[in-house]
């Protein structure tokens, strides 16, 4: 087979077990024999790497192809310089600016196909270039000039259940963590009201001002529409009555249970309820600067890859994993992969039907495969979701060692969910995203829906907690420490599981909920899920500046 372009050459290195720095391939794809090459730059790999350096070839083609031209070589096909798969995204439509405030519904992800541009003709459309086996060849042509090797540094990895889990999940544990839980968010709240515990208002005399924090324990509306919002602290438990015609009514939609809120009012008469004036979440200080890297450096943060899966858009992922290896994408040194790696088996009623490989280590092995296409100097960091085969209760620790040793070839970093990455300075907050669909449930829609799952993330980020409300389609595995709580605000806070894409920033936090690169399954059909796929958000880590890559 001929092996004229770096997609050819990756592909065969996959095909055979290994992952190739994108130097190692660029120096191949110049070799006046590339199949040659590549055979001797892998007798030069000591038998236990699975890397494929741009030294390995440099070694083989010095001892044994003196001739070796540093100039493009010349093909017996004419030079294909098609556009890069997704030339025409890097509209300013597509792209967050660093500005602070919210994107404006346009480039909202309502509609991908507008607010992201669609494929690029040249590529998907009748012009696109195809091998005589179909495969689209395009997007990794090298335009002849060497590329840079690439040199992440290492990132920084904070907040990870991993190893530290000590839930047994008895009685105990679950009020510790929602004891952590109220004192770690409630330190976010003291400075802003004068509070007293529930025990002290209690035994205030009616009339009287005063300020509470607790956890909401109940939300209901009264016989007269009001709503009633039971708090909850270490002491006990009272009762705040926001009016229905004051302006923070329309806040209570907003709350969840379980969330950590504080609010000002008035007792009654009988001081027996608290008349809430104001309420406050621990949001994010709209003074929040990000942190940025001091050098142009980007990482593509996506999700939901679902190998696997009947749907698994393989194509799609090739196309990206291709472009990683091209000039355009020179600065991308970062892969951010935010959860459900595979498709899982038995995660849904019905989900075998769907299944293209039912052993779920045959999945991993399969994935493990595509992450090979990635170049090797990529440094990825993944955690998993709730497909994966680690427990589905969140904080959900990393991938254990057996399916690290099937996923080695990539030297990932592998990390729980949620954790926080620090790359280049910047400060990520990777989370799968099962509340989303809780966040959507429980809002209005103008608040948060699948069309607009960056809406929801707001929320959370509002809240900071990942997951506040405990007992739905959330499983919360009890543990010492709540490692749900968003401690410290994200320069980026990334998610996915909605398989939906939005992004737009919030007190100048930036939130990604990524797509995924699964077709439409039968059950998203059946309720009218019309996922976003194959689309890879790009961002710049040293502005925070987003681009959405198509791969469509
Ligand atoms: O979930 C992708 C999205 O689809 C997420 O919003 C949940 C929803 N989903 C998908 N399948 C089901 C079933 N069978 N029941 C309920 N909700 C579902 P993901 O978990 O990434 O596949
Ligand atoms: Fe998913
Ligand atoms: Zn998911």
């Amino acid at each position: 087979m001929p092996l004229e372009t770096p997609r050819r050459i990756v592909g065969e290195l996959a095909s055979r077990g290994y992952n190739a720095e994108r130097e190692a391939v660029t120096l191949l794809s110049r070799a006046s024999d590339p199949a040659a090459a590549l055979e001797r730059a892998l007798e030069a790999v000591p038998e236990d790497a699975l890397k494929l350096s741009a030294d390995h070839v440099r070694t083989a083609l010095d001892s044994r192809e003196p001739a070796s031209d540093p100039s493009p070589p010349s093909r017996s096909a004419p030079s294909r310089s098609a556009p890069s798969p997704s030339d025409s995204t890097v509209s300013s439509d597509s792209t967050v600016p660093s500005d602070p405030s919210p994107p404006s519904d346009s480039s909202g992800p309502s509609s991908p196909s507008d607010s992201v541009a669609p494929a690029t003709p040249s590529v998907s459309g009748g012009e696109s270039p195809l091998d005589s086996d179909g495969v689209d060849v395009s997007p990794v042509e090298t335009r002849g000039s060497a590329r840079r090797p690439r040199t992440p540094q290492s990132a920084v990895i904070a907040g990870d259940v991993t190893g530290r889990s000590t839930g047994t999940g008895e009685y105990g544990d679950f009020v510790k963590v929602f004891r952590d839980r109220y004192e770690r968010l409630s330190r976010k709240l003291t400075g802003r009201v004068n509070h007293r515990p529930t025990t002290a208002v209690s035994n205030m005399p009616g009339g009287e001002e005063t300020a509470l924090i607790g956890m909401i324990n109940d939300v209901r509306s009264t016989a007269s529409g009001h709503w009633l919002v039971e708090l909850e602290d270490t002491n006990g438990v009272f009762p705040c009555l926001v009016l229905k015609d004051k302006p923070i009514a329309d806040l209570v939609e907003e709350l969840l249970l379980d969330e950590v809120i504080a609010v000002e009012g008035t007792l009654s008469g009988d001081g027996g309820v608290l008349f809430v004036d104001s309420l406050h979440f621990p949001d994010v200080p709209r003074t929040h600067r990000p942190n940025t890297a001091d050098r142009h450096v980007q990482a593509a943060l996506v999700s939901d890859v679902h190998v696997g899966s009947q749907e698994f858009l393989a194509e799609e992922w090739s196309r990206f994993a291709a472009w990683l290896h091209t000039e355009e994408a020179e600065a991308v040194e970062y892969l951010l992969l935010a959860g459900d790696m595979v498709e899982g088996v038995g995660v849904y009623p019905n989900q075998d039907e769907e299944l293209s490989i039912v052993d779920i280590y045959e999945q991993y092995e399969a994935f493990s495969e595509y992450l090979k296409e990635v170049p090797g100097d990529v440094e990825i960091v993944m955690i998993p979701g709730n497909h994966d085969a680690v427990r589905l209760a969140e904080p959900q620790p990393a991938f254990d060692e057996e399916l690290r040793e099937i996923m080695s070839a990539h030297d990932a970093r592998i990390t729980g969910n949620p954790s926080t990455v620090t790359v280049e300075g910047v400060n990520v907050l990777m989370y799968h995203g099962v509340s989303l669909d809780e966040v959507i449930a429980e809002l209005p829609e103008h608040k948060a829906s699948y069309d607009e799952p960056h809406l929801a993330m707001y929320q959370l980020l509002k809240k900071r907690h990942v997951a506040p409300q405990y007992g739905g389609h959330t499983r919360l595995a009890p543990e010492e420490r709540d490692y749900l709580v968003v401690d410290d605000v994200p320069d980026i806070f990334h998610t996915g599981h909605v398989h939906k894409l939005g992004y737009g920033k919030y007190h100048n936090v930036l939130a990604i909920n990524s797509g995924c690169w699964q077709a439409q399954t039968d059950f998203q059909r059946s309720v009218n899920i019309d996922p976003d796929h194959a689309y890879a958000p790009i961002v710049d880590l040293d502005t925070l500046k987003l681009t959405i890559r198509d791969f469509n």
